[in-house]
């Protein structure tokens, strides 16, 4: 399997759906994470290229269609493989739909997914709208 990851920095902090917006207007999209080897592939890949610890990525899932049904965008799927946080997804506040990754070492928190307001400003990460489907390459941009 060749994989061509990319680090793109740009200064894009996004709410979940203008991240949706971005990596769109990229060719690109949300990354779909599957399995746990592409959940460790992305924490490998932010880990390998990034140098603080502020790690919070949209990723392309929500339960926006239907409550605590969590699907991918990129394929409407619905999750098969998770990689909950402990107690998620709690949709807080009933209003927490969309899905992101979280490396909060002091928290415990290990690469873990929750569910969060949409509209919050977090970093995100697109990748080739190809690689779900064919998962032969992978290239993932990074925005914060
Ligand atoms: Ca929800
Ligand atoms: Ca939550």
């Amino acid at each position: 399997m060749t994989q061509t990851w990319q680090n793109s920095r740009e200064s894009q902090n996004a709410n979940w759906f203008k991240a949706v917006e971005h990596c769109h207007s990229l060719g690109m999209q949300l990354v779909t994470i599957e399995s746990k080897a592409k959940n460790d592939e992305v924490a490998t890949f932010i880990n390998t290229t990034e140098s603080y610890n502020k790690y919070n990525y949209w990723i392309g899932g929500s339960d926006l269609a239907q409550k605590f049904s969590f699907k991918w965008l990129a394929t409407g799927k619905p999750f098969e493989y998770t990689n909950w946080s402990a107690n998620e997804p709690n949709n807080a506040n009933n209003n927490e739909d969309c899905v992101h990754i979280v490396h909060q070492p002091q928290l415990r928190q290990f690469w873990t997914w929750n569910d969060h307001r949409c509209s919050k400003e977090l970093d995100f990460l697109c990748e080739n709208i190809a690689s779900p489907v064919s998962g032969d390459s992978s290239e993932i941009k990074f925005f914060k």
